[in-house]
């Protein structure tokens, strides 16, 4: 958008007395920033408006992504960035006299995600909203986002975050958009026709955030969800305070886990809460325009990210048969080429499966047309198929409800999101599926924003990379690879250099300030930042740390390459292994860091409480980017193509997205180590593989693994021996003794070459070059015209 410099000074002043009747600079930074959020806001307000008008009478098939986490970072640079008017926010701040980065310190991140899959979301919809597409999210609006990590005396404690503390400048709430959502009672049919009786109704508020697009291509909807008590309840005095308490507590938090599933009643209600209200919502808006329910699939789109959504089919086919009167077979038509559905993980303890009798006791008649669907399915099928695959892949099972089934089952398209991950899922985790209904199955593989990953986490290297290019890559990310005409520039990859060293002098400040260590920023950084599972194996990063460790203890006047190990990685507050690993990171980074031997060469730092922000601070400061989960078990991973975008090498097995990135620089420019999938799948299926026979014949991991318990690092008597227990009572189930060596080795690899610094430079250049094909853009692009049959809009050239 166009603006001049000095309308906005005058619009920022104008619009903080407004709302707080004082002047700018006497404000807080809190106060600037939310005056600053609302002004932003209010200028895509009228445009947002038409937007919104447009998709309706243009009658243009709209998109709906269905998701119980979005994580979309923060608000404030990236929606100023996407409006083209950084660079007049920021300086006319400062002409203002005011600290622009105090401002954006101040914004409360939306921590209303786990980690990946809400990430992604995010990614998405920023996509999604550049390009045009009609693409809208529906979520929570979580009154408190994953807990706030705090590390005392090394150990992960969980606090509230009460993100929403001083108001979000960014949304909207939108009362008139209210859906009344039923819960428990009893249903029974009249004819066709259900009759409740005594449900417990909870009224879901809209609350709308604008999706701004890059350049203003156009502004869509992220409509986050509320509980409230019915305000008719409210008024006849009939709500008790146990009802108000019932129903604060649908959107109160969000579940804190991340690759784990428990069937606790709440989770439940959040999933049906905010499908019940998305798709109703969806639905009146047809009435309202006269559009036949026949024709929604040609007008509509839903999209399930991840199981948690999934009841979206049973609540689309109730609303279909109960109001619109369509028979089952025309609305069981209407749903399946309505939803799609994205799978985002195979581990087992991930499976979405709830208890029958609880999901009839709270949502009887939503249970009543599961059963239907369960029982026509097995009708159906079992004459064409047979018996056995009808039964392992019907939704109903031994008394539970298996969500992924349900959301295939009523689905027209089923993907996953790498390569390698829906090779998986088609050969092996769904394969009786993939074989009843090959049609559906196909790859997405993820993509992330540039925009907030590279130009706004990253303006130098923008900068760069457009004084090198031009601006075309900005909207056309493919032709990054024009960058590798400068492979052998040494003027470019000393600037590239440059850059990175002004990003980990960055880093080491805010490490400095914040755990109070100086980190050599001559070291390599090595960053290993994700959420804390054993399948990503932060511990084999932390064997390979200890016998770093030993070796310079051993060898204290070798000539060694500086290595600064980084941490970030929230624990479930009820996932003992993954809380321990962070205890014994944290002594053993205590350890290391206060060895004289260690000083300048070997340090280990912790990030407390990573998360989106801090991301943004960390991937482009990152030299090797640690991707190192078991071989098969990481779906994709999005961290991998941040920091490939910002010069990170990467550390990794043949794993999710690694695997294309493999295929993109070649091996030699990463460090691809451990098992392949196929490897690791013939010693589980032979049962062949013993970590303790592994431990006791190797002295080196020997020595390792008995340093866990030994005494050499204090303060982990439990907790190193939970992880001991785990590689060698246990069985070391995610194969890190067995590629601790491999590990190793590619990791002596990196420190090799890392000495020679124009070819690291190289390496560096050629991985930015080669990661456009990851943008989200193409991804959106790919859903749009493959599953969604969505068209973006003709582009707008007069803003
Ligand atoms: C389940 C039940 C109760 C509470 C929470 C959950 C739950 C929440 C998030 C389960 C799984 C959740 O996320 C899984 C996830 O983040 N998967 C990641 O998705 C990314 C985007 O596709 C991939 O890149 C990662 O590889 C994958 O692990």
């Amino acid at each position: 958008m166009n603006i001049s410099k000095e309308q906005f000074k005058d619009d920022y002043q104008k619009a903080f007395t407004n709302m707080y009747a004082s002047t700018l600079e006497g404000g807080s930074s809190t106060q600037q920033y939310t005056a600053l959020g609302t002004l932003l806001r209010s200028y895509v307000a009228e445009y947002w408006r038409d937007e919104r008008e447009r998709y309706i009478k243009e009658g243009q098939k709209q998109v709906f992504y269905f998701s119980i986490e979005f994580l979309p970072g923060k608000f404030l640079e990236n929606n100023a960035n996407n409006m083209d008017i950084l660079d007049i926010v920021e300086e006319g701040c400062k002409e203002l006299g005011l600290d622009f980065d105090e401002i954006t310190a101040a914004e409360a991140e939306p921590a209303i995600g786990n980690g990946g899959l809400g990430r992604l979301a995010s990614c998405y919809m920023d996509a999604g909203a550049s390009l045009g597409y009609p693409l809208h999210g529906n979520g929570i609006r979580y009154r408190h986002g994953l807990f706030r990590q705090k590390i005392v005396d090394g150990y992960q404690a969980e606090l509230p975050d009460n993100w929403l503390r001083h108001r979000n400048a960014w949304e909207v709430r939108d009362h008139k958009s209210s859906v009344l959502v039923r819960f428990g009672g009893n249903v029974y049919l009249d004819g066709f026709h259900p009759v409740y009786e005594d449900t417990d109704d909870v009224v879901a508020v809209a609350y709308d955030i604008p999706m701004i697009g890059y350049h203003l291509s156009t502004v869509n909807t992220m409509r986050l969800w509320s509980a409230e008590v019915p305000p008719e309840e409210e008024e006849e005095g009939l709500a008790s305070k146990e009802k108000y308490e019932a129903v604060d507590e649908i959107t109160e938090f969000l579940y804190p886990d991340d690759s784990s599933y428990e069937g606790k009643l709440l989770r439940l209600k959040q999933e049906y809460f905010f499908v019940s209200a998305g798709i109703q919502t969806i639905m009146k808006s047809f009435k309202r325009y006269q559009i036949s329910p026949k024709d929604l699939s040609e007008k509509i789109a839903i999209h399930i990210n991840d199981t948690h959504p999934a009841l979206a089919i049973p609540e689309l086919m109730r609303i279909l048969l109960d109001e619109e009167k369509l028979t089952w077979d025309q609305a069981w038509e209407i749903t399946i080429n309505t939803c799609a559905y994205t799978n985002h993980t195979v581990l087992r303890e991930a499976m979405e499966t709830w208890r029958c009798d609880m999901v009839k006791k709270l949502i009887p008649r939503i249970y009543m047309i599961i059963e239907e669907i369960d029982r026509r399915y097995v009708e159906q099928n079992k004459p064409i198929y047979g018996d056995e695959l009808v039964q392992s892949t019907r939704p109903i099972q031994d008394d539970y409800l298996h969500m992924a089934h349900l959301a295939i089952i009523g689905s027209h398209s089923v993907n996953g999101v790498a390569g390698l991950h829906s090779k998986i899922l088609s050969e092996d985790v769904l394969r009786d599926f993939s074989e009843m209904t090959p049609h559906k199955f196909n790859n997405k593989t993820n993509g992330i924003s540039q925009r907030r990953y590279l130009h706004v986490a990253n303006p130098e290297l923008r900068e760069l990379i457009s004084e090198c290019i031009g601006e075309d890559w900005l909207t056309n990310p493919a032709s990054m690879k024009v960058l590798l005409a400068y492979q052998n520039d040494q003027s470019v990859l000393s600037k590239l250099a440059d850059i990175k060293h002004q990003n980990k002098e960055k880093l080491a400040q805010y490490i400095k300030e914040n755990n109070g260590i100086e980190v050599n920023t001559d070291a390599i950084f090595d960053v290993l930042i994700k959420r804390l599972h054993a399948y990503k194996r932060q511990h084999l990063q932390l064997l390979h740390i200890i016998h770093l460790y030993f070796y310079l203890k051993d060898n204290p006047q070798a000539d060694f390459q500086p290595r600064v190990f980084i941490f970030g990685a929230k624990a479930a507050p009820s996932y003992v292994f993954a809380k321990d690993v962070i205890k014994v990171i944290n002594e053993v980074a205590e350890t290391i860091n206060n060895d004289p031997d260690c000083k300048d060469k070997l340090q280990v730092v912790f990030i407390e409480n990573y998360g989106a922000a801090l991301a943004e601070l960390i991937i482009p400061a990152a030299e090797i980017s640690e991707q190192i989960s078991l071989a098969g078990k990481e779906a994709s991973g999005t961290g991998n193509m941040k920091m490939m975008l910002n010069g990170a090498l990467t550390m990794g097995t043949l794993d999710g997205a690694n695997v294309e990135i493999n295929s993109f620089v070649g091996d030699e420019n990463m460090f691809v180590f451990g098992l392949r999938k196929e490897e690791v799948d013939r010693y589980n299926e032979r049962a062949s593989y013993n970590s303790k026979d592994l431990y006791k014949s190797d002295a080196k991991i020997k020595r390792v693994v008995d340093s866990l318990v030994d005494g050499t690092f204090p303060r982990i008597q439990i907790e190193g021996q939970t992880i001991y227990d785990h590689l060698i009572t246990h069985n070391d189930e995610y194969y890190a003794l067995k590629d601790f060596h491999s590990f190793v080795e590619a990791q002596e690899k990196a420190a090799k070459l890392y000495k020679n610094k124009d070819e690291w430079n190289k390496k560096s250049l050629i991985n930015i070059a080669n990661s456009g094909p990851f943008s989200a853009d193409y991804a959106v692009q790919r859903y749009a015209s493959e599953i969604w049959i969505a068209q973006p809009k003709a582009m707008r050239t007069d803003k």
